[in-house]
C-alpha cells in the first residue's frame, strides 16, 4: 500500500498522488497549487487582522494612507484574481458575488471553482477560527468561458473539495475522492505540511454542533432529536456534549477530527422558504464530499444525501446534517418521523 508519509509538503503529496487518477494531466494538481498559494496569502492577512484594525477601519484609510479593505473582501478579490488566470479554470462563483465570475480571456481551462472566501463572517472580528471553502467541478461545457450551468452539477461529481481553517494554526483539509488529508502550515516559512493523512470521521459522535437559540423556529422532528442527544443514555454515549463556534468549517473540523455532528436545519425565520440558512454549491456539497470520503454522512432535513441535490441556484441554501455516520443515520430516522426506541 501507498503510505503517505508525514511532514511532507502539500505540493509534493499532491504530485505523488497523482497516479491514483490513471486519466490524470497534472492540471488538476497544478490548480490545487495555485489555490494553496492563495490560501497562504490569506492566512498571512488574517493574522493581521487585529493590526489592520489598529491601524485603520474597513472603508477607511491606514495611517500610512492606504485603503484598509474587508477581510472577507480581501479573500475574495484575491482568490478572484489569482485564480482567473491559473489557465485551469473555466469559470467561478463566490459567496462574496451574486453573479458568476469570468475567467481571464485566453486563460480558459477545464474546471470550476465555487468558494466561499471567508466564511464565519461574524467571527472575523472577534479573534475565533475562520475558513476559506471550495468545490471543484469538471465543466460540462465544451470550450471558451464556462457558464453557470457548469456550476450547477450536484455535488456528487465534484473532483476536488477542500476547506482551509485560520485558527490556532492554520489547516488545509481536502479530498479528490481518495480520502481525506490535513496539512498543517508552518508559517515561518510559508509551506503546508502533511500532519492529518487519511482522516477518518468517529463513527460516533461525542459532539452535537446547533445554533440552540433558533430553537423556537425548529419543527418538532428536529426539536426532538436535539433532545434526544442531550437526554440521558450512556449505552449509546448520550448525552452528548455541546459545542457552536457558528463558523461552519471550525464546526466541522473539531467534528471531523472529534467526531460530532453539525445541524443548520430549516427554521421557520424565512417562512416563505423554509430552507436553511447555508449555501449548497460552497458550503454544503464540499464539506459533504469530505464527510463522506471520511466515512461520515450529510444530510438534508428531509433524509436526501446532500451529494444528489441537483443545484438550480448560485447561492441556494440547503438544511445540512452532517457528521460522524452513527449520528446522521439516527438524524435521518427523526427527520422521517421514526424514532429509536431508546
Ligand atoms: P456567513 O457565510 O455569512 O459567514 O454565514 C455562514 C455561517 C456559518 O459559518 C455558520 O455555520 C453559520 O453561518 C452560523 O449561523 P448562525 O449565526 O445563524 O448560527
Ligand atoms: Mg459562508
Amino acid at each position: 500500500m501507498h503510505t503517505k508519509p508525514l511532514g511532507i509538503t502539500v505540493s509534493r503529496h499532491i504530485l505523488d498522488n497523482q497516479h491514483l487518477h490513471p486519466e490524470a494531466t497534472g492540471e488538476l494538481s497544478s490548480l490545487l497549487i495555485e489555490l494553496i498559494v492563495a490560501a497562504k496569502t490569506i492566512a498571512a492577512e488574517v493574522n493581521r487582522a487585529g493590526l489592520a484594525d489598529i491601524l485603520g477601519q474597513a472603508g477607511k484609510t491606514n495611517v500610512q494612507g492606504e485603503d484598509v479593505q474587508k477581510l472577507d473582501e480581501y479573500a475574495n478579490s484575491l482568490i478572484k484574481r489569482r485564480m482567473s488566470r491559473c489557465g485551469y479554470l473555466c469559470v467561478m462563483a463566490s459567496e462574496e458575488e451574486a453573479d458568476i465570475i469570468p475567467v481571464t480571456e485566453g486563460y480558459e481551462g477545464k474546471y470550476t471553482l465555487a468558494f466561499d472566501p471567508l466564511d464565519g463572517s461574524s467571527n472575523i472580528d472577534v479573534n475565533v477560527s475562520i475558513g476559506t471553502i471550495f468545490s471543484i467541478h469538471r465543466r460540462r461545457s465544451v470550450n471558451g468561458q464556462g457558464e453557470e450551468t457548469d456550476l450547477l452539477q450536484p455535488g456528487r461529481n465534484q473532483v476536488a473539495a477542500g476547506y482551509i481553517i485560520y485558527g490556532s494554526s492554520t489547516m488545509l483539509v481536502f479530498t479528490t475522492g481518495q480520502g481525506v488529508d490535513g496539512f498543517t502550515l508552518d508559517p515561518t516559512v510559508g509551506e503546508f505540511y502533511l500532519s492529518h493523512p487519511d482522516i477518518t470521521m468517529p463513527e460516533r459522535a461525542k459532539y452535537f454542533s446547533v445554533n440552540e437559540g433558533n430553537t423556537i423556529y425548529w419543527d418538532d422532528r428536529v426539536r426532538r432529536y436535539i433532545d434526544y442527544l442531550k437526554a440521558e443514555n450512556r449505552p449509546t454515549g448520550r448525552p452528548l456534549s455541546g459545542r457552536y463556534i457558528g463558523s461552519l468549517v471550525a464546526d466541522f473540523h473539531r467534528n471531523l477530527i472529534s467526531g460530532g455532528i453539525f445541524l443548520y436545519p430549516s427554521d421557520r425565520k424565512n417562512p416563505a422558504k423554509p430552507r436553511g440558512k447555508l449555501r449548497l454549491l460552497y458550503e454544503a456539497a464540499p464539506l459533504a464530499f469530505i464527510a463522506e470520503q471520511a466515512g461520515g454522512r450529510a444530510i438534508t432535513d428531509d433524509g436526501r444525501d446532500i451529494l444528489d441535490i441537483e443545484p438550480e441556484e448560485l447561492h441556494q441554501r440547503v438544511p445540512l446534517i452532517i457528521g460522524s455516520k452513527a449520528a446522521v443515520d439516527v438524524a435521518a430516522r427523526f427527520m422521517a418521523g421514526e424514532e429509536p426506541e431508546a
